[in-house]
């Protein structure tokens, strides 16, 4: 019998992947950078996924969250098709290729609640699967086949994924831009506006986005191109101003592609709405942009912002948004959580 448990943390795009130009192999139309949490002992948002392979189990299973689902769901069973092509026989002298194996994995936050849950989730799923069968090399276009922005949570720091030009997707894959130690002080403070599964899936309503949206082409083609380099440059850099800038205006664009998809996904609701107009008033009083936010396909916003600013800001949102009579910082239906 073999045992493998691994955590994986969630990633939060500041320039957003939406569209593919391959379903099957999960190929994007433009590139994406994001940065991942930190995954510190599980403390912050993550997946934790366990894997058992034993010559005495009968079938395969896998458990999320506690609940048995399908083992032969498509994206699964493509990443296990792709693993095992990349199965050195000498570097397992057991017979565990043969083996069946139980998948146990579990969120410490909401599942498909647009918090990049799936990203986590697959990165998790294949680096235990590589640690288990002693796969060597990059796992990123392994975990890329799961769900595409998990190709980001194979690395720390701040992260690209490069589209690639071949058509076989070789050359899509996830690299790190830089560690996070690079920029020490950033911070993402995340506010949950709801924790419900979210409306439209990410990958059919980028589908249609894909076949309806007449705006979309153009931000891949023209608009992200640029955005991308000026991004690296903000990062390597370390211009705060810049960079929440170009994240906040590709947050943006992502739901405006969304209002442009036909019919069109609102992933936004009037409390998202609000921490937008709270964040640029913030950043006018300051006279200086100290905090930028971000949204993936869901309400809940994710601020980056540096430390400094953390205890201020999370006291003015309480503030703004007044609070709950719960201890458990609810605050008119936001939960905070400050990540490192
Ligand atoms: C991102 N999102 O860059 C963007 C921003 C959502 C909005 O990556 O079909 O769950 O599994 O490849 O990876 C969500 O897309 O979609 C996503 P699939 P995925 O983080």
């Amino acid at each position: 019998m073999k045992i493998v448990t691994c955590i994986a943390p969630v990633n939060i795009a500041v320039i957003k992947y939406w569209g593919k130009r391959d379903d099957e192999l999960i190929l994007p139309i433009n590139d994406s950078i994001s940065s991942t949490l930190d995954a510190k002992s599980g403390a912050n948002m993550c997946a934790k996924t366990t894997i058992m392979a034993s010559p005495n189990f009968k079938d395969n299973k896998l458990w999320l969250n506690g609940k048995e689902e399908n083992f032969d769901a498509v994206r699964l069973q493509n990443c296990l098709k792709e693993i095992k092509k990349r199965i050195n026989p000498i570097g397992n002298k057991e017979d565990i290729i043969n083996w069946n194996i139980h998948i146990c994995s579990e969120n410490n936050f909401p599942t498909a609640a647009g918090l990049a849950s799936s990203a986590a989730g697959y990165a998790c799923l294949v680096f235990a699967l590589a640690k288990l069968y002693n796969i060597e090399g990059d796992i990123s276009g392994l975990a890329r086949r799961g769900s595409g922005s998990a190709c980001r949570s194979i690395y720390g720091g701040w992260v690209k994924w490069c589209k690639g030009e071949s058509l076989d997707g070789s050359d899509s894959l996830a690299v790190q831009l830089a560690p996070t130690s690079h920029w020490p002080d950033m911070r993402i403070i995340i506010l949950v506006v709801n924790e419900s599964r979210k409306k439209h899936s990410s990958t059919n309503a980028m589908k249609t986005s894909m076949s309806t949206s007449t705006l979309l082409a153009t931000r891949a083609e023209t608009i992200v191109p640029a955005r991308i380099n000026n991004m690296e440059i903000a990062i390597k850099t370390k211009d705060f101003a810049k960079f929440a800038e170009l994240t906040m205006r590709d947050s943006n664009q992502f739901h405006a592609i969304c209002l442009d998809t036909y019919p069109p996904c609102f992933y936004l609701n009037e409390v998202s709405h609000s921490i937008i107009e709270f964040v640029h008033a913030y950043n006018d009083f300051k006279k200086s942009t100290q905090v930028a936010y971000t949204y993936d396909a869901g309400p809940n916003a994710c601020l980056y912002t540096l430390e400094n600013n953390v205890s201020e800001l999370i006291s003015i949102i309480n503030e703004v948004f007044p609070t709950s009579a719960s201890r458990e910082e609810y605050i008119k239906g936001i939960r905070v959580k400050t990540t490192e």
